[in-house]
């Protein structure tokens, strides 16, 4: 791929907001999607075409806030696949949302992909970003496999046409456990190709050993789009392959933002992007198993970053048992 973006800019196709209840219903950009969590949309947003996915997962901080991606330009909706979609000349946005069959679950999740891929054929949106998935009970043992490693494996077979087994060339992801309702992935995808990143300090998650499943995750740490956003993964108390700093939640919080920061560096570094570590931050998701620690986490991450990084907390379950908590985010340029 060229380096083109070093010469050229490209104007950035959709951007990320997090807004109160009160800004979005004065919002006048087109939205190509947005994300409720434990809240429920107003009748106004009802209203438009726009995809939209419920995640009963709840926000620990002060104010809730609405997860919205926006466009620069007019979007065409639709709907196909069982997806409800947004497009304008660089994006398509889509949510994928059903009730999770449990005695099916990962039929569903091959069916739910195969989904993804089929509209992007469709609607010429060959590359994919960014994805998203949440579902209940991500713990929940059958035999020898929880519900995540499950997920995994359909979500590996599914890709695996496309992608091959363990691929460069899959989009960023987050795949986080929801606390009830529907199976919900969502995604972007794009005209132009971005680059995928990984972090130096871990394993590529598509290459982790069979003791974390039969299927091993289907994800790039990052993804840095042609108009240099860096959609970062959920990332985890992970060094190599192996969870870090078992049961303290400071600890894992630092190895999880040396691990942020590995990533935001190594992409400067290696793409010529103008980045500047983890105040390169925009729009951050902290995911954590127990509400509890939120004063500690928030004291901390208050204290590390500047103050214009949003922030969104969320009560969540995470694949790893002994993971307290994974961040994910957008980082760009000034
Ligand atoms: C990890 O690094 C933590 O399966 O799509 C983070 C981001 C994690 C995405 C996924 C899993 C996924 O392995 C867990």
């Amino acid at each position: 791929m060229q380096p083109s973006r070093r010469h050229a800019p490209i104007h950035a196709p959709f951007a990320l907001q997090y807004l109160s209840p009160a800004q979005r219903a004065v919002l006048r950009a087109p939205v190509l999607g947005e994300i409720y969590f434990n809240l429920t949309p107003a009748l106004a947003t009802i209203a438009t075409a726009a995809p939209s996915a419920q995640v009963v997962m709840e926000q620990l901080q002060a104010e809730p806030i609405i997860e919205v991606w926006t466009s620069p330009t007019p979007v065409r909706y639709g709907h196909a696949e069982g997806i409800q979609f947004a497009c304008n000349e660089g994006v398509l946005f889509g949510c994928y949302t059903q009730p999770l069959d449990v005695a099916a679950f990962e039929p569903q999740v091959s069916a739910a992909y195969n989904a993804v891929l089929k509209l992007q054929r469709a609607q010429g949106y060959p590359h994919l970003l960014r994805l998203w998935n949440y579902f209940p009970h991500i713990a929940y043992e059958v035999g020898e496999l929880d519900r995540y490693k499950r997920f995994c494996r359909a979500r590996a077979a599914a890709l695996a046409p496309q992608y091959g087994q363990a691929s460069a060339k899959l989009p960023a992801a987050s795949a986080v456990g929801s606390h009830g309702g529907e199976l919900v992935i969502y995604f972007m995808a794009a005209t132009l190709p971005g680059h995928q990143r990984e972090n130096p300090r871990q394993v590529s998650a598509y290459c982790y050993p069979a003791q974390y499943g039969p299927r091993s995750p289907s994800f790039a740490r990052a993804t840095l789009t042609p108009d240099a956003q860096l959609l970062i993964s959920g990332t985890a108390s992970i060094v190599g392959h192996e969870s870090r700093h078992i049961g303290d939640v400071a600890a894992q919080l630092n190895e999880t933002l040396e691990n942020l920061r590995a990533v935001i560096e190594t992409t400067a570094r290696d793409e010529g992007v103008g980045f500047d570590g983890l105040r390169s931050l925009r729009e951050i998701k902290i995911y954590l198993r127990n509400p509890a620690d939120y004063g500690r986490v928030r004291a901390q991450l208050d204290a590390l970053l500047p103050a214009h990084v949003a922030r969104m907390y969320l009560h969540a379950d995470i694949c790893r048992k002994e993971l307290l908590l994974e961040i994910e985010g957008v980082a760009s340029a000034r």
